[in-house]
């Protein structure tokens, strides 16, 4: 399946058939389809043959990397044994109870419940409707507002896309639905107006209680965000930010939502980055490297406090799927979580790749065209100099295109957020692999610079 044929096959029936998520149709009609036909550790193949470094985990997901065959057997085994059951009506099944225990085990202290999904987009939705539900229960059914973020991700479905801070996802559609509103996220590159990153964290907190303060405190359900905005452009708050958040929660008593779909699961060098911020999440919306991606899996951990008001006052919460808990994804996501465990996969990013990777990537800070390079554990951000764009808004993401499109043709999936350049590869990547990335990443500027 390597040649120019079959590739050309291939790209006339995704014209003719597929319709891409996140795709400007009439643009992929005029271009053709880069075809994946497969995988090992941190490298892709496409259908002609070409091995392309896989920058981003391939949506920030892979975290143990690709060809895992234990993944591959824990979805074969549990297929022969019982390929599907639900655990509506009362029932449940193993692999279910076996992973919900292995979350609680590896989760923040007190994080002891999980109801499963299957994408970040339901639990995200999930939250919505669970946040909700427990404010009705606690006798204040007045508290429906969720405050969320500009730049942030939740996902698509309309709940989750409500819940972004992407003006171009709201604009179509209708979106928000009612009681979801924004704030500025801690940006301080974009925002940061010559204030120093601590004063700057600060104040992008101080906006939660200004919009608490603005609603009225007794409408205020919740406030949700992703430890580090990864949608968004790799968005890393000042230190100040997170415990200031923190407090003002507490103050007001609103629920702290912590989406974890990215940041779970090692990416920050710890199991999640409510532990790296030392935050207490009421609750967690988990995804992505819970099964590295090899199955669709997700959910909600909640903490016992919120559990308990659930449990105790009764009634039936009227929200799943037919596919919460599939009995082979629960099985894929525990043996993942075994691999990260067992061979200390989330340690090493700390102690080790995470530095190494830092090191390396702020070298790239000193390329003329880079304004900004940051990192934390094993995502990164390089913010590229567009001087058209000043004040031209279509000229907006042209530098960041071509950077991508360079990174490609150099061996290197690298994602552009307009002109930013994030980077979150699969977590087994080696410090060899690391030097790899970072060279292509080096040489595709390069390039750039020289045609700019
Ligand atoms: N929360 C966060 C923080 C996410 O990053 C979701 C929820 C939704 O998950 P699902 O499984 O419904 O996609 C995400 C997803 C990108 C990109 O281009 C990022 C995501 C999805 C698609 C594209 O960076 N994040």
């Amino acid at each position: 399946m390597t040649d120019k044929q079959t590739t050309a096959a291939w790209q006339d029936a995704d014209h003719r058939s597929y319709l891409h998520p996140f795709t400007d149709y009439k643009q992929l009609q005029q271009a053709s389809s880069r075809i994946i036909t497969r995988a090992d550790g941190i490298y892709l193949w496409d259908s002609d043959g070409n091995r392309l470094l896989d920058g981003m985990a391939g949506l920030w997901c892979v975290n143990v990397g690709y060809g895992r065959q234990e993944l591959a057997d824990a979805a074969r085994d549990q297929m022969n044994e019982l390929p599907y059951y639900n655990s509506f009506f009362q029932t449940a099944h193993p692999p279910a109870i076996e992973l919900t225990e292995l979350l609680a085990e590896i989760s923040p202290s007190g994080m002891q419940r999980t109801f499963l999904t299957n994408s970040g987009s339901e639990a995200n939705d999930t939250v919505i409707r669970m946040v909700r539900r427990y404010w009705d229960l606690m006798g204040q059914p007045e508290r429906k507002v969720i405050i969320s973020r500009e730049r942030a991700y939740h996902g698509s479905t309309i709940g989750a896309a409500s819940l972004c801070g992407m003006p171009d996802m709201h604009t179509q559609g209708g979106l928000p639905i009612p009681d979801i509103v924004h704030i500025e996220a801690p940006y301080h590159y974009a925002n940061g107006n010559g204030r120093s990153r601590e004063d700057f964290g600060r104040h992008a907190a101080q906006a939660l209680q200004a919009k608490i303060e603005e609603l009225g405190a007794d409408r205020i359900a919740a406030f949700i965000g992703e430890p580090v905005q990864g949608a968004g452009g790799v968005i890393i708050p000042p230190d100040t930010y997170w415990p200031e958040v923190q407090r003002i929660c507490k103050k007001f008593g609103i629920l702290l939502v912590v989406d974890e779909v990215i940041c779970g699961f090692g990416r920050l060098g710890h199991w999640f980055g409510t532990d790296y911020y030392g935050l207490e999440p009421d609750l967690m919306p988990i995804a992505k490297g819970l099964s590295s991606g090899y199955l669709p899996i997700a959910g909600v951990m909640v903490h016992e406090r919120v559990a308990d008001v659930l449990i105790e006052r009764g009634g039936e919460f009227f929200h799943g799927f037919t596919y919460s808990g599939h009995p082979a994804a629960c099985a894929v996501a525990a043996a993942n979580i075994r691999i990260l465990r067992d061979e200390q996969i989330v340690e090493q990013v700390a102690d080790e790749l995470g530095p190494y990777f830092r090191a390396r990537w702020n070298e790239l800070g000193s390329h003329p065209l880079v304004a900004e390079a940051r990192s934390i554990g094993l995502m990164g951000a390089l913010e590229l100099i567009n001087e058209d764009a000043e004040g031209v808004d279509e000229k907006r993401g042209a530098v960041g295109t071509a950077c991508r499109e360079a990174c490609m043709s150099n061996g290197l999936v690298m994602r552009a957020v307009y002109d930013t350049m994030i980077v979150s590869p699969p977590l087994i990547i080696t410090h060899s692999e690391i030097d790899e990335l970072i060279e292509k990443a080096s040489l595709s500027l390069d390039r750039i610079a020289q045609e700019s």
